[in-house]
Protein backbone atom coordinates (compact mmCIF):
# COMPACT_ATOMS: atom_id res chain seq x y z
CA UNK A 1 0.00 0.00 0.00
CA UNK A 2 0.84 3.82 -0.86
CA UNK A 3 1.48 5.30 2.44
CA UNK A 4 3.32 8.87 1.15
CA UNK A 5 3.38 10.83 -1.88
CA UNK A 6 5.60 13.01 -2.90
CA UNK A 7 6.68 15.22 -5.74
CA UNK A 8 9.79 16.56 -7.15
CA UNK A 9 13.03 16.35 -9.68
CA UNK A 10 14.95 13.48 -10.14
CA UNK A 11 18.95 14.73 -10.97
CA UNK A 12 21.56 12.91 -11.89
CA UNK A 13 24.77 13.27 -10.11
CA UNK A 14 27.86 13.35 -11.63
CA UNK A 15 30.20 12.92 -8.51
CA UNK A 16 33.99 14.00 -8.54
CA UNK A 17 36.31 10.62 -7.80
CA UNK A 18 39.22 13.38 -7.04
CA UNK A 19 39.09 14.53 -3.87
CA UNK A 20 39.70 18.65 -2.85
CA UNK A 21 39.59 19.08 -6.54
CA UNK A 22 37.72 22.24 -8.10
CA UNK A 23 35.20 20.85 -10.18
CA UNK A 24 36.90 22.81 -13.26
CA UNK A 25 40.25 20.30 -12.62
CA UNK A 26 38.16 17.16 -11.84
CA UNK A 27 38.14 14.73 -14.75
CA UNK A 28 36.37 11.75 -13.34
CA UNK A 29 33.27 11.38 -12.28
CA UNK A 30 30.68 8.56 -11.05
CA UNK A 31 27.18 9.11 -11.32
CA UNK A 32 24.50 8.37 -9.17
CA UNK A 33 20.31 8.90 -8.66
CA UNK A 34 19.37 12.29 -7.05
CA UNK A 35 16.94 15.38 -6.12
CA UNK A 36 15.64 15.56 -2.61
CA UNK A 37 12.40 14.19 -2.68
CA UNK A 38 13.57 11.32 -4.68
CA UNK A 39 16.20 10.88 -2.01
CA UNK A 40 13.11 10.51 0.73
CA UNK A 41 11.19 8.10 -2.01
CA UNK A 42 14.67 5.94 -1.71
CA UNK A 43 15.11 6.49 2.03
CA UNK A 44 11.73 5.41 2.24
CA UNK A 45 11.76 2.56 0.59
CA UNK A 46 14.92 1.11 1.94
CA UNK A 47 12.92 1.09 5.27
CA UNK A 48 10.13 -1.02 3.51
CA UNK A 49 7.56 2.28 3.15
CA UNK A 50 5.91 2.19 -0.51
CA UNK A 51 4.83 5.79 -1.92
CA UNK A 52 3.66 7.11 -4.59
CA UNK A 53 7.12 9.79 -6.20
CA UNK A 54 5.05 11.97 -9.25
CA UNK A 55 7.74 13.71 -11.59
CA UNK A 56 8.73 13.97 -15.20
CA UNK A 57 11.71 12.11 -17.19
CA UNK A 58 13.45 13.26 -20.49
CA UNK A 59 13.80 10.46 -22.67
CA UNK A 60 17.53 10.46 -22.57
CA UNK A 61 20.26 8.21 -21.29
CA UNK A 62 20.29 9.78 -17.67
CA UNK A 63 16.80 9.56 -17.40
CA UNK A 64 16.78 6.32 -18.56
CA UNK A 65 19.23 5.97 -15.88
CA UNK A 66 17.12 7.05 -12.72
CA UNK A 67 14.24 4.97 -14.37
CA UNK A 68 16.50 1.69 -14.28
CA UNK A 69 17.85 2.52 -10.81
CA UNK A 70 14.19 2.98 -9.75
CA UNK A 71 13.10 -0.36 -11.20
CA UNK A 72 15.94 -2.37 -9.49
CA UNK A 73 14.46 -0.76 -6.29
CA UNK A 74 11.22 -1.52 -7.13
CA UNK A 75 10.01 1.80 -6.62
CA UNK A 76 7.03 2.71 -8.89
CA UNK A 77 7.52 4.42 -12.08
CA UNK A 78 3.59 4.74 -12.55
CA UNK A 79 3.57 8.58 -11.57
CA UNK A 80 6.75 9.73 -13.64
CA UNK A 81 5.69 10.90 -16.91
CA UNK A 82 7.95 10.89 -20.12
CA UNK A 83 8.90 14.13 -21.84
CA UNK A 84 10.51 13.54 -24.96
CA UNK A 85 11.26 17.48 -25.53
CA UNK A 86 12.61 18.09 -22.34
CA UNK A 87 16.15 16.95 -20.90
CA UNK A 88 16.37 15.20 -17.46
CA UNK A 89 18.37 17.59 -15.13
CA UNK A 90 22.02 16.72 -13.57
CA UNK A 91 23.96 18.35 -11.21
CA UNK A 92 28.06 17.86 -10.85
CA UNK A 93 29.15 17.65 -7.33
CA UNK A 94 32.67 17.76 -5.93
CA UNK A 95 34.36 15.42 -3.53
CA UNK A 96 35.58 17.30 -0.39
CA UNK A 97 37.22 15.85 2.71
CA UNK A 98 35.55 18.81 5.01
CA UNK A 99 32.30 20.71 4.57
CA UNK A 100 29.95 20.95 2.17
CA UNK A 101 30.76 20.56 -1.28
CA UNK A 102 30.72 22.52 -4.46
CA UNK A 103 27.84 22.05 -7.14
CA UNK A 104 26.58 22.96 -10.23
CA UNK A 105 23.31 22.53 -11.78
CA UNK A 106 22.33 21.85 -15.48
CA UNK A 107 19.00 21.94 -14.85
CA UNK A 108 16.82 24.65 -16.15
CA UNK A 109 13.81 23.43 -18.42
CA UNK A 110 13.81 19.99 -17.39
CA UNK A 111 11.72 17.51 -18.10
CA UNK A 112 10.10 17.71 -14.04
CA UNK A 113 9.94 21.43 -14.13
CA UNK A 114 7.79 21.12 -16.98
CA UNK A 115 5.72 18.80 -15.54
CA UNK A 116 1.40 19.21 -15.90
CA UNK A 117 -0.17 16.91 -13.40
CA UNK A 118 -2.62 16.23 -16.16
CA UNK A 119 -0.13 14.02 -18.17
CA UNK A 120 -0.68 11.77 -15.22
CA UNK A 121 -3.33 9.39 -13.72
CA UNK A 122 -5.49 10.80 -10.87
CA UNK A 123 -3.01 10.73 -7.49
CA UNK A 124 -5.01 8.78 -5.35
CA UNK A 125 -4.92 9.27 -1.89
CA UNK A 126 -6.64 6.59 -0.56
CA UNK A 127 -4.46 4.62 2.25
CA UNK A 128 -1.90 7.92 2.21
CA UNK A 129 -0.83 9.15 5.34
CA UNK A 130 1.83 11.81 4.52
CA UNK A 131 2.27 14.06 1.65
CA UNK A 132 6.07 15.29 1.87
CA UNK A 133 7.02 18.39 -0.07
CA UNK A 134 10.13 20.64 -0.27
CA UNK A 135 10.73 23.91 -1.79
CA UNK A 136 12.79 22.63 -4.69
CA UNK A 137 9.79 21.20 -6.06
CA UNK A 138 8.06 24.67 -5.79
CA UNK A 139 11.12 26.58 -6.49
CA UNK A 140 12.19 24.90 -10.02
CA UNK A 141 9.25 26.57 -12.06
CA UNK A 142 6.01 28.52 -11.52
CA UNK A 143 4.02 25.24 -12.88
CA UNK A 144 5.97 22.71 -10.33
CA UNK A 145 5.04 25.60 -7.63
CA UNK A 146 1.27 25.50 -8.80
CA UNK A 147 1.77 21.62 -8.64
CA UNK A 148 2.77 21.78 -5.14
CA UNK A 149 0.17 24.14 -4.01
CA UNK A 150 -2.91 21.76 -5.78
CA UNK A 151 -1.79 18.73 -3.98
CA UNK A 152 -1.32 20.73 -0.27
CA UNK A 153 -5.12 21.50 -1.29
CA UNK A 154 -5.79 18.12 -2.21
CA UNK A 155 -4.11 16.03 0.83
CA UNK A 156 -5.72 18.33 3.32
CA UNK A 157 -9.12 17.46 2.11
CA UNK A 158 -8.03 13.62 2.22
CA UNK A 159 -6.89 14.38 5.44
CA UNK A 160 -3.44 13.64 4.65
CA UNK A 161 -0.81 15.08 7.04
CA UNK A 162 1.51 17.99 5.28
CA UNK A 163 5.52 17.93 5.76
CA UNK A 164 7.34 20.37 4.57
CA UNK A 165 11.09 20.86 4.33
CA UNK A 166 12.41 24.49 3.10
CA UNK A 167 15.61 22.65 1.39
CA UNK A 168 16.82 26.27 0.48
CA UNK A 169 18.41 26.33 -3.32
CA UNK A 170 18.91 29.97 -3.78
CA UNK A 171 20.13 29.14 -7.50
CA UNK A 172 16.70 28.18 -8.43
CA UNK A 173 14.78 30.88 -7.30
CA UNK A 174 14.06 34.80 -9.32
CA UNK A 175 15.47 36.66 -6.10
CA UNK A 176 16.19 35.86 -2.08
CA UNK A 177 12.94 38.08 -1.29
CA UNK A 178 10.60 35.87 -3.15
CA UNK A 179 12.22 32.68 -2.17
CA UNK A 180 11.66 33.66 1.67
CA UNK A 181 8.25 34.66 0.78
CA UNK A 182 7.16 31.28 -0.97
CA UNK A 183 8.49 29.26 0.90
CA UNK A 184 7.18 30.74 4.13
CA UNK A 185 4.32 30.44 2.30
CA UNK A 186 4.16 27.17 1.82
CA UNK A 187 4.96 25.91 5.14
CA UNK A 188 2.31 28.10 6.24
CA UNK A 189 -0.22 25.60 5.06
CA UNK A 190 1.57 22.45 6.47
CA UNK A 191 1.29 20.32 9.55
CA UNK A 192 4.58 19.57 10.22
CA UNK A 193 8.18 21.66 9.07
CA UNK A 194 11.64 20.76 8.73
CA UNK A 195 13.90 23.72 8.60
CA UNK A 196 17.50 23.52 9.32
CA UNK A 197 18.87 25.86 11.87
CA UNK A 198 20.61 27.86 9.05
CA UNK A 199 17.23 27.97 6.73
CA UNK A 200 16.39 29.60 9.69
CA UNK A 201 18.39 32.24 9.87
CA UNK A 202 17.48 33.04 5.80
CA UNK A 203 14.02 32.63 6.39
CA UNK A 204 13.00 34.40 9.39
CA UNK A 205 16.72 35.66 11.11
CA UNK A 206 17.12 33.46 13.86
CA UNK A 207 19.31 30.57 14.49
CA UNK A 208 17.61 29.88 17.73
CA UNK A 209 15.50 26.58 17.38
CA UNK A 210 12.96 27.71 19.36
CA UNK A 211 12.12 30.93 17.78
CA UNK A 212 12.18 29.48 14.38
CA UNK A 213 9.21 26.86 16.13
CA UNK A 214 7.43 29.46 17.36
CA UNK A 215 7.25 31.24 13.67
CA UNK A 216 5.41 28.76 12.31
CA UNK A 217 3.54 27.58 14.95
CA UNK A 218 2.43 30.91 15.22
CA UNK A 219 0.99 30.44 11.83
CA UNK A 220 -2.82 29.00 11.66
CA UNK A 221 -1.66 24.66 10.47
CA UNK A 222 1.50 23.89 11.69
CA UNK A 223 1.27 21.92 14.61
CA UNK A 224 4.59 20.82 14.64
CA UNK A 225 8.31 22.14 13.71
CA UNK A 226 11.42 20.18 13.75
CA UNK A 227 14.67 22.05 13.45
CA UNK A 228 17.61 19.64 11.79
CA UNK A 229 21.31 21.04 13.27
CA UNK A 230 23.46 18.32 11.54
CA UNK A 231 26.05 16.94 14.13
CA UNK A 232 24.11 18.88 16.98
CA UNK A 233 21.07 16.59 16.53
CA UNK A 234 17.27 18.23 16.55
CA UNK A 235 14.98 20.23 18.24
CA UNK A 236 11.61 20.12 17.91
CA UNK A 237 8.28 21.83 19.13
CA UNK A 238 4.38 21.49 19.00
CA UNK A 239 1.79 23.42 19.56
CA UNK A 240 0.92 21.67 22.85
CA UNK A 241 4.34 24.00 23.83
CA UNK A 242 5.96 20.57 24.10
CA UNK A 243 9.52 20.34 23.39
CA UNK A 244 12.06 17.75 22.60
CA UNK A 245 16.05 18.10 21.91
CA UNK A 246 17.50 14.70 20.22
CA UNK A 247 21.36 14.43 20.16
CA UNK A 248 22.90 13.80 16.89
CA UNK A 249 24.83 10.69 16.81
CA UNK A 250 29.17 10.76 16.82
CA UNK A 251 29.90 10.02 13.46
CA UNK A 252 33.89 9.56 12.63
CA UNK A 253 34.05 10.03 8.95
CA UNK A 254 32.25 12.28 6.92
CA UNK A 255 32.18 11.77 3.59
CA UNK A 256 29.05 13.53 1.97
CA UNK A 257 26.70 15.60 3.43
CA UNK A 258 24.88 16.14 0.50
CA UNK A 259 21.15 14.00 1.03
CA UNK A 260 21.88 13.96 5.06
CA UNK A 261 18.72 16.18 5.83
CA UNK A 262 16.36 13.89 3.16
CA UNK A 263 17.65 10.99 5.15
CA UNK A 264 16.57 12.73 8.05
CA UNK A 265 12.93 13.35 6.64
CA UNK A 266 13.25 9.79 5.58
CA UNK A 267 13.48 8.29 9.27
CA UNK A 268 11.41 10.98 10.34
CA UNK A 269 8.47 10.20 8.21
CA UNK A 270 9.17 6.44 8.64
CA UNK A 271 8.93 6.53 12.63
CA UNK A 272 5.70 8.99 11.91
CA UNK A 273 4.30 6.29 9.67
CA UNK A 274 4.80 3.45 12.27
CA UNK A 275 3.70 5.57 15.18
CA UNK A 276 6.17 6.13 17.18
CA UNK A 277 6.40 8.56 20.09
CA UNK A 278 8.08 11.63 18.60
CA UNK A 279 11.28 11.06 20.40
CA UNK A 280 11.84 7.85 18.82
CA UNK A 281 10.92 9.29 15.21
CA UNK A 282 13.74 11.51 15.67
CA UNK A 283 15.96 9.32 16.86
CA UNK A 284 15.97 7.51 13.76
CA UNK A 285 15.64 10.45 11.77
CA UNK A 286 19.34 11.34 13.07
CA UNK A 287 20.41 7.87 12.76
CA UNK A 288 19.20 7.65 9.08
CA UNK A 289 20.78 11.16 8.82
CA UNK A 290 24.24 10.04 10.45
CA UNK A 291 24.83 6.72 8.26
CA UNK A 292 23.68 9.01 5.15
CA UNK A 293 27.12 11.44 5.30
CA UNK A 294 29.49 8.43 5.97
CA UNK A 295 29.03 7.52 1.64
CA UNK A 296 29.23 9.14 -1.48
CA UNK A 297 25.88 9.32 -3.74
CA UNK A 298 23.27 11.68 -2.47
CA UNK A 299 21.05 8.87 -0.67
CA UNK A 300 23.79 5.28 -0.92
CA UNK A 301 24.24 5.04 2.69
CA UNK A 302 20.80 5.37 3.55
CA UNK A 303 20.13 1.99 5.76
CA UNK A 304 17.66 -0.87 5.33
CA UNK A 305 15.25 -2.08 8.55
CA UNK A 306 18.14 -4.21 9.67
CA UNK A 307 20.91 -1.85 9.49
CA UNK A 308 19.01 0.89 10.81
CA UNK A 309 17.97 -1.22 13.91
CA UNK A 310 21.69 -2.54 14.36
CA UNK A 311 23.02 1.18 14.03
CA UNK A 312 20.11 2.13 16.90
CA UNK A 313 21.15 -0.50 18.65
CA UNK A 314 24.82 -0.17 19.11
CA UNK A 315 24.60 3.84 18.91
O1 LIG B 1 19.09 17.36 -0.55
C1 LIG B 1 19.93 16.75 -1.50
C2 LIG B 1 19.68 17.40 -2.82
O2 LIG B 1 20.13 18.72 -2.72
C3 LIG B 1 20.38 16.76 -3.97
O3 LIG B 1 20.03 15.40 -4.12
C4 LIG B 1 20.19 17.51 -5.25
O4 LIG B 1 17.84 17.85 -5.33
C5 LIG B 1 18.93 18.34 -5.34
C6 LIG B 1 19.05 19.77 -5.39
O5 LIG B 1 18.11 20.38 -5.89
O6 LIG B 1 20.02 20.34 -4.93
Amino acid sequence: MNEFVTIGEPLVVYAADEADVPLNEATHFTRYPAGAELNVTIGLNKLGVAGTYISALGDDSNGRFIRHSLEQLKISTDYIASNKDARTGIYFKERVTHGDPQIEYARANSAASQLQMTDLPKIDFRGVRVLHLTGISAGISHTMFQNVQRLILDAKKAGVTVIFDPNIRPALWPSRDSMIRALNHLAGQCDIVLPGIGEGQILMGSRDPETIADFYLNMSTPKLVVVKSGSTGAFAKNDKNELYQIDAFHVEKVVDTVGAGDGFAAGFISGLLANLPLEQSLRRANAVGALAVQSEGDNSGYPDVEQLETFLQEN
